[in-house]
């Protein structure tokens, strides 16, 4: 029997259900009315992913960083690019062991991760990620993304967002075409920073345009190597980091004798 058929079946059973007194209809019409609910609620989501599939599957914003510490300077710029883009959320992705940092001494993992959490806590689109604290080695953002991309499926858009000036470096980064073919990147730009695209279209190609995107950001001129060293000298970090991520360096007396 054809599906048409079944469904005018379906449909004749319905018409039967709603002109019949209740009390003589049998159990294999509640059957077919169920069938039939079922089957338009099926169509229905068929019909929304098929029309509606863009607006649907908002994208995830990926923000990797080292965070030592984390501050305001991340937080405004994720939530910026997760408004503009309308993100579902923002993974925030401390990096166990940032590849460009790898002799640099930093807080530990644990501490970064913590601080991160807390800054993130009171944003119900921000979550803290711990996928690169568990994994051995470097944290190459092309196995992070591949990762990603396994856990969210083929159709999620995912965009890493970063500043302009680390994307200038995006070609030396591991696997970089790979990378870019997994997801877009957003380049924040900020004052004194600029995209390079004649080198990155040159090494990219069409890629380029397509998945490497600017934001002009608001500025907020704050470094985590500037709030390392105002620790050092035990000058304010008030409002420059949020108050529980300040709270949690005084406890546990971060950066006070990590040397540059
Ligand atoms: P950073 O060490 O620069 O992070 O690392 C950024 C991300 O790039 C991490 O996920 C790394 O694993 C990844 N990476 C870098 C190099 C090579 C590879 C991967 C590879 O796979 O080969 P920071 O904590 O210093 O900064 C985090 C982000 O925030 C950066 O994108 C930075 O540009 C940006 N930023 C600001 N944005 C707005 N306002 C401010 C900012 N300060 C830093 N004031």
């Amino acid at each position: 029997m054809s599906l048409l058929m079944k469904l005018q079946g379906y449909l004749r059973s319905l018409r039967q259900y709603l002109a019949t007194p209740k009390g003589s209809f049998d159990a294999r019409d509640y059957l077919k009315a169920a069938g039939l609910m079922l089957l338009s609620m099926a169509a229905l989501a068929f019909v929304v992913k098929l029309f509606l599939g863009e607006w649907v599957m908002k994208g995830i914003g990926i923000m990797g960083g080292t965070f030592d510490p984390i501050h305001m300077g991340h937080l405004l710029t994720a939530e910026y690019v997760r408004d503009a883009y309308g993100l579902e959320k923002v993974l925030f992705i401390p990096a166990a062991n940032s590849p460009f940092k790898l002799e640099k001494k930093v807080e530990s993992a644990e501490d970064r991760l913590a601080m991160t959490r807390l800054a993130v806590a009171d944003n119900p689109h921000f979550e803290a990620s711990d996928i690169e604290m568990r994994r051995e080695g470097v944290s190459y953002t092309s196995d992070t993304i591949a990762l990603l991309r396994a856990r969210f499926g083929p159709d999620v858009p995912l965009y890493f967002i970063t500043g302009a000036d680390a994307i200038n470096d995006l070609p030396d980064w591991h696997h970089p075409r790979e990378l870019l073919e997994l997801c877009h990147f957003i380049a924040a730009t900020r004052q004194g920073t600029a995209l390079d695209l004649p080198k990155l279209r040159a090494f990219f190609g069409a890629l380029c345009d397509a998945h490497i995107h600017e934001l002009a950001t608001p500025e907020l001129e704050i470094s985590s190597t500037e709030i390392r060293a105002r620790i050092r000298q035990g000058r304010s970090i008030r409002y420059m980091v949020p108050e529980s991520v300040e709270t949690y360096i005084r406890k546990e007396g971060l950066y006070r004798c990590v040397m540059e």
